[in-house]
């Protein structure tokens, strides 16, 4: 890369870390792809939009989740968090990332059982008193069901796969909805495999196309409290849910060949997008699916 080209990009950039970062990125082998990455990532942060804001993000496993990359924006625009995760065996590594993260807090919740939900909305009411935004980054499905052939997916696999990753979105909507006394947004993550069958997403799909049916009758039903709901559907990126998708390496390699951007789409570029949704200037955007996927939905062919 010329050295007029990498000097614009150092003004996108920006910052003094920026600037740093491009130094090194110049004599590093990588250097395009690595300044394409920064650039990315300026690009996204969206400085004090949620100022004085309350959001709730439910789904951190570890540091890859995108619920996790989704809390760190939201933190560095202004918000103050409650991040819950699933149970006692994740609580160890949930608890030391969000204990390192400024004005949050861990919650525990597994979204399948009423009573725990029940019981972590009244602590937010009790600690927050209201919440502005909401982000269920969740989905479960049996490990059997996202191997083989979908028609063999068993009546309990289907039901544990649309109860945890869509049902509880309709859920969590209705706790949060009292709390959301200033208005609100909610907002999920889904996948392409929802709308196109993409070989072993199998019941996974389903119970997306589900979930984005869910976005638009609770947007349907949340938009007179000035509540907006919306999905955000990324492209594949590589956490310990999509580890549970045989094949996932394939999908990687095939939507960064026949995506737009001919790449795969960074977990920043998702976080940005939610912190977009909780914001402000989004106030006219309820019950979308947004794609996040470097354009890969568009391709027929
Ligand atoms: O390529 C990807 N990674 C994409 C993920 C592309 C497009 C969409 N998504 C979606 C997923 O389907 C999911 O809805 O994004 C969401 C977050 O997934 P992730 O960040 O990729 O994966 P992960 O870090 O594993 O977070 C999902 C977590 C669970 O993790 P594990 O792997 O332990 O099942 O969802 C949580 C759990 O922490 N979860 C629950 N949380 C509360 N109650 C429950 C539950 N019953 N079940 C699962």
């Amino acid at each position: 890369m010329g050295s007029r080209n990498t000097a614009s990009r150092a003004k996108i950039l920006g910052s003094k870390e920026a600037t740093y970062s491009l130094a090194k990125a110049r004599h590093s082998c990588g250097a395009t792809g690595i300044l394409n990455r920064l650039i990315s990532q300026r690009r996204c942060s969206v400085s004090d939009s949620l100022q004085g804001r309350t959001v709730a993000v439910f789904g951190v496993a570890n540091k890859r989740s995108i619920a996790w990359a989704i809390a760190q924006q939201m933190q560095q625009a202004g918000a103050q968090l409650a991040i819950t995760y699933q149970n006692e065996r994740l609580k160890q590594e949930a608890d030391d990332l969000i204990a390192a993260l400024p004005n949050s807090q861990a919650f525990q919740c597994d979204v399948s059982r009423d009573e725990e939900i029940t019981q972590l909305f009244e602590t937010l009411k009790q600690r927050y008193g209201k919440l502005d935004a909401l982000v269920h980054s969740i989905a479960f499905a049996l490990a059997d069901d996202l191997k083989g052939e979908f028609v063999d997916t068993s009546r309990d696999g289907f039901r544990i796969a649309l109860d945890t990753s869509a049902y509880s979105l309709v859920a969590v909507a209705r706790a949060a909805r009292p709390l959301m006394t200033n208005g609100g947004s909610i907002m999920t993550m889904t996948y392409y495999g929802a709308e196109k069958v993409v070989p072993k997403y199998n019941v996974m799909g389903v119970a997306k196309a589900a979930l984005e049916a869910c976005v638009r009758y609770l947007a349907y039903d949340l938009g007179k409290h000035n509540i907006r709901v919306n999905a955000i559907s990324a492209g594949p990126i590589k956490t310990l849910a999509a580890r549970g998708i045989s094949g996932f390496g394939e999908m990687l390699k095939e939507q960064a060949e026949r995506a737009p951007l001919k790449r795969n789409v960074d977990v920043n570029e998702v976080a940005a997008t939610a912190v977009f949704l909780a914001s402000d200037a989004a106030n006219g955007i309820t019950g979308e699916t947004i794609y996040v996927d470097c354009g890969y939905n568009i391709m027929g062919f």
